[in-house]
């Protein structure tokens, strides 16, 4: 028997992908630990990311409680210390970027018409590794304490002689291992989106959410190495004794900054332009028009990708790097904004002279189009050298970032949930509970953020686990508060109608909506293998020229062009053991790194070595099924055929 034989589930092909029709939980947790279904890869991101966004809000939620009165002792100095840098690290790296790559995961592959991503078992690795490094930073707060050195870890303050506490190992190897897992996920991305695309499909009709990936996964590429490279070297300095960021030896700890900037600012668009592409899939929908400007939002998205690269040091105007660097990354910094502006006006385009409907899933799109600019307006001061002077590391920061990742990633993905719940569960959100979660979670939003910009402008410093009272800064920060304790009732709410939806939602139909992408020409939930039949595109907007032929711009493909596709089944990969544990090892893995133990990670190795082996030998497993006409008469037949 085949080495990859043992252990694996039967080969008999997975079963039909009807999470929400037919209970899957009978199938038990093996299904889920050993699912390479795009589908099922995308819930497990959607749901482990908001698990974490869920706890990076409680530590958003003890910060703003510690700060609602000046000198309050709610927090302790240090445990103030740990909850930003948790929050910071939650919210970037576990909770909002994840967000994106489980839409991603659930919906690329539909929207190409595609049946899966390119390399399935790969994909089940990158989400099981970013599972294993998110669970690993977690349990930090019960093994000694969490990280306290900011989500941005300057060294030399994260040297062992300066922080000797594990918390710094937490971050650095955490952060390390789920990187991995963002890495082969976005090139797993491109490669789907570039050679898996149905019959017709050319890059100009591609949906603009799967672009908006395809830039993303490009920036990934190339923005994780440099952070995984800087992460390595104080994991090496606080374990070896080497000598990378120890200025003592003549090293340079700005190093460390230019790495983590490298990678921050363009992780600040891995976490953005997905949400762009999300909004550019919604208002259309919403607005019953085409997106304007479709080839002008794909150019703006790639220039934004090359752009995001040029102007990292406007995060270290203040470390004296000069008036030349600063002068040059301030102009850089500013023109970043036209191509951004430039999507605003595609979006104000789009619902002008259009058939709006003011849907849940639109207000949160129209919020985000609102929140995002002025986010958007305070990222052009702060590309203002001398302003930045000023304005560097107090709340006027805190307040801009909020406003583009919070009020622009976070409401922008929510109107994605709203959207796009109807497809992966076949059932439909209450929209009056909806409404009413948007009319509190977005005042609330703006009640906890926009006072935090006087308060930066009154220099109140971020990062500090109290302010002094009597010179104003009072009522800014209780505004805040309250802020923050409304909108956790909103996010209470919300997560109360996604269970509702869930438990009794009304059946939504294939196309609710009346959409325009592909995804909506398939079931709801989508069989486990996509599409009965390979789709032909003929059209930008594939599924909504299937259904208003008349719209269709240019010569048609012929239906028979599927033929090829379908003639020999559609190949559905089975299930399979090893990425899962392949990425599980690499939990002793990080634990023999965090207690200098290296035959744990020498182990650790052994064992990730021998499963990536095992799950390329083991074959691709799965099944052959009928689809297409094929499809047909098997259905005629009943054998089967369609779930
Ligand atoms: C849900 C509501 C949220 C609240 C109330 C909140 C509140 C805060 C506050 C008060 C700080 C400053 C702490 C300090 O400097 O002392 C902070 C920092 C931060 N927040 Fe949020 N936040 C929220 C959501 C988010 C989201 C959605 C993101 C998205 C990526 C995010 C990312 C960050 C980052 C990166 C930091 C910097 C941490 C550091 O300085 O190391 N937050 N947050
Ligand atoms: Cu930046």
């Amino acid at each position: 028997m085949a080495i990859g034989k043992l252990g694996a589930p039967p080969v008999v092909g997975q079963p039909p992908n009807t999470l929400l029709t037919r209970p899957t939980w009978t199938e038990g947790l093996f299904s889920w630990l050993t699912t390479v279904d795009h589908k099922r890869l995308g819930i497990l991101y959607l749901v482990t990311s908001f698990i974490f966004f869920g706890l990076g809000s409680i530590e958003a939620l003890l910060i703003r409680l510690q700060l609602a009165i000046p000198d309050n002792t709610l927090l302790s100095p240090d445990f103030y210390n740990q909850m930003f840098t948790m929050h910071g690290v939650t919210m970037v790296f576990l909770a909002i970027m994840p967000m994106g790559i489980g839409l991603a995961n659930y919906f690329v592959p539909l929207q190409i018409g595609a049946r899966d991503l390119a390399f399935p078992r790969l994909n089940a690795f990158g989400y099981w590794v970013y599972f294993v490094g998110g669970l690993f930073i977690y349990t930090s707060l019960f093994l000694g304490g969490a990280p306290d050195v900011g989500w941005v870890a300057y060294a030399p303050l994260t040297s062992l002689s300066n922080n000797p506490g594990l918390g710094t190992d937490f971050y650095m190897i955490g952060l390390f291992v789920s990187g991995i897992g963002t890495l082969v996920t976005a090139m797993n991305l491109i490669v789907t989106v570039i050679n898996m695309r149905a019959p017709g499909m050319t890059m100009m009709r591609v949906p603009m959410f799967t672009w908006m990936m395809l830039i993303t996964s490009f920036l990934i590429i190339f923005a994780f190495p440099p952070l995984t490279v800087a992460l390595f070297q104080v994991m090496m300095d606080r374990t070896f004794d080497t000598l990378f960021y120890v200025p003592a030896a003549g090293a340079m700890p700005i190093l460390w900054q230019h790495l983590f900037w490298i990678f921050g600012h363009p992780e600040v668009y891995i976490i953005i332009l997905p949400a762009f592409g999300v909004i550019s899939e919604v208002i259309p929908t919403f607005s019953r028009k085409p997106l304007f400007g479709y080839p002008v939002i794909i150019l703006s998205g790639i220039f934004i990708g090359f752009m995001g690269f040029a102007v990292w040091t406007h995060h270290m105007f203040t470390t004296g790097l000069g008036p030349v660097v600063n002068t040059a990354f301030a102009l850089t910094s500013m023109v970043i904004g036209i191509p951004t502006g430039i999507k605003v006006f595609n979006w104000l385009g789009t619902i002008w002279g259009g058939k709006v409907r003011l849907t849940t899933s639109m207000l949160y799109a129209i919020a985000f189009l609102v929140t995002f600019t002025v986010g958007g307006i305070t990222g052009i001061m702060l590309a203002v050298p001398p302003f930045t002077a000023q304005a560097h590391d107090t709340y006027f920061v805190v307040a801009h970032f909020h406003f583009v990742m919070g009020g622009g990633a976070l409401l922008a993905f929510i109107s994605g949930l709203y959207y796009w719940f109807p497809k992966i569960t076949g059932k439909l959100l209450d929209e009056r509970l909806g409404k009413l979660t948007f009319w509190i979670m977005v005042p609330s939003f703006w009640l906890i953020f926009f006072p935090q910009h006087f308060a930066g402008l009154m220099g109140m410093p971020r990062r500090t686990q109290t302010f002094v009272p009597g010179i104003g800064l009072e009522i800014w920060n209780l505004l805040s508060t309250v802020g923050a304790l409304i909108m956790g009732v909103g996010l209470i709410l919300f997560v109360l109608n996604i269970i509702l939806g869930f438990v009794r939602g009304k059946p939504a139909g294939n196309d609710p909506w009346d959409a325009r992408t592909l995804e909506w020409s398939t079931t709801s939930p989508p069989p486990y293998y996509d599409f009965d039949r390979q789709p032909v595109v003929n059209d930008r907007d594939a599924h909504w020229v299937q259904k208003y032929p008349e719209s269709v711009h240019g010569e048609r493909v012929p239906e028979s062009a599927s033929e090829p596709y379908d003639r020999g089944g559609a190949h559905i990969p089975g299930q399979s053991w090893y990425p899962f544990v392949a990425a599980l090892a690499l939990l002793p893995f990080s634990y023999g790194w965090l207690y200098d133990n290296m035959w744990v990670v020498g182990i650790s190795m052994l064992v990730v070595t021998v499963a990536t082996y095992a799950w390329a030998l083991e074959g691709v497993g799965g099944k052959h099924i009928p689809v297409g006409d094929a499809l047909d008469a098997d259905t005629e037949r009943g054998e089967g055929g369609r779930s």
